[in-house]
């Protein structure tokens, strides 16, 4: 059988996050680039839990890899996935100096990218560790079901459910905690992107990020040391005081979990999900644009190109592809620019390779 896609150029170390949490290291304490890349194998990190949330040190961060995308679906052929989302509600690093009680899918913010084909099967096991404090469940917005599957995937403390349920539809999709606290839930970290691929695919691209926009309302101003608490009433006013990508306080930077990393000649997607609560980000690459890409994540729909800010409303996904001919540092923002310069959301990719001069040129 012929491949819809061709092997994609470039590979990466699944492994990669597992070895920096396995190592011991304080992943927010490290300059770590994440290289990024295209997986080989059609495998998701949704099928191995991390463990139980007592192995996992409160002060790392749970900022997803963002390069701990699955692979891109090359099958031409309908099958069946099983996967496990566990509740964890954890302790975790916010930046260097504070952490929050954060709630999680498998141990990260956000939780894992699920990938799938149209027309594929799904067997979801949802579990809820037994040192948890609240209940939880999962709403896909990739399903035709009560609540989007919420209702059969309400577990205590615990408990552990099942559903099962097929793809019909294209397109890159929220889920999400939906328990009665769901803006907090999904505020604390309870969120995540299944991607349903059409038939036909998606255009190759050399290198998938995965990232998750949400905003936190604490008590405490960003900047504060120690730990900071949730503030239900500010969540209410929705006044948020952190806005961030993946739970980590100006995350893939330099002296923090490190950039995104890519080639010139090279294509990058972004494959963002907006949990919101909230806020709608308006979703920006500074020095480049979204060449091709799927506005609200309608992957059945013809790509938009040129786009230089797409809105992202809460509950809602973008995939968004970058080429890449200069080197340069492009810093991926909410063009609601305060929430990049004073909140925390903010993500570099570093471009490595030729300066094209014909393309710009600082003349004085
Ligand atoms: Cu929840």
């Amino acid at each position: 059988m012929t491949p819809i896609h061709p092997t994609p150029k470039t590979t990466v170390d699944s492994g990669r996050r597992r070895f920096i949490r396995n190592a011991g290291v304080t992943v927010a304490g490290v300059a770590a680039t994440y290289a990024g890349g295209v997986r080989a194998a059609d495998t998701n990190s949704a099928q191995r839990d991390p463990g139980p949330a007592r192995d996992w040190p409160w002060s790392r961060s749970l900022a997803i890899d963002p390069t701990d995308v699955p692979a891109p679906i090359r099958r031409d052929h309908s099958t069946h996935h099983e996967f496990e989302l566990v509740a964890r509600e954890v302790e975790a690093k916010l930046d260097d100096g504070s952490t929050h009680a954060f709630m999680t899918w498998n141990n990260s913010v956000p939780g894992p990218m699920l990938r799938v084909r149209q027309d594929d099967t799904v067997t979801l096991t949802v579990s809820s560790a037994g040192d948890n404090k609240r209940p939880h469940n999962v709403d896909l917005h990739a399903v035709y079901g009560i609540g989007g599957g919420a209702n059969a995937t309400y577990v205590a403390p615990g408990q552990r459910k099942k559903i099962r349920f097929k793809c019909v539809y294209p397109g890159a999709f929220i889920y999400h905690c939906a328990v009665p606290t769901m803006d907090e839930h999904i505020s604390r970290g309870m969120f995540g992107m299944i991607v349903v691929e059409p038939h036909d695919g998606l255009p190759v691209a050399d290198r998938e990020f995965y990232l998750g926009q949400h905003e936190l309302y604490t008590q405490q101003a960003i900047g504060s040391t120690g730990r900071l608490e949730f503030d239900r009433e500010a969540m209410k006013r929705e006044q948020p005081n952190f806005v961030l990508f993946s739970g980590a306080v100006n995350g893939f930077t330099p002296g923090r979990l490190g950039p995104l990393s890519a080639k010139t000649g090279e294509t990058a997607r972004v494959f963002m999900v907006s949990g919101g609560p909230n806020l709608s980000s308006s979703f920006h690459p500074i020095g480049n644009v979204w060449s091709r890409c799927w506005p609200d994540g309608a992957l059945a729909d013809r790509p938009r190109h040129y786009v230089q800010t797409q809105s992202v409303p809460p509950g809602s996904c973008f995939v968004g592809d970058m080429k890449l001919p200069q080197a340069e540092t492009i810093k991926l923002v909410d063009h609601a620019l305060s929430r990049s310069v004073n909140k925390g959301v903010l993500a570099h990719l570093d471009v490595a390779g030729e300066t094209d001069m014909t393309l710009f040129e600082a003349l004085s």
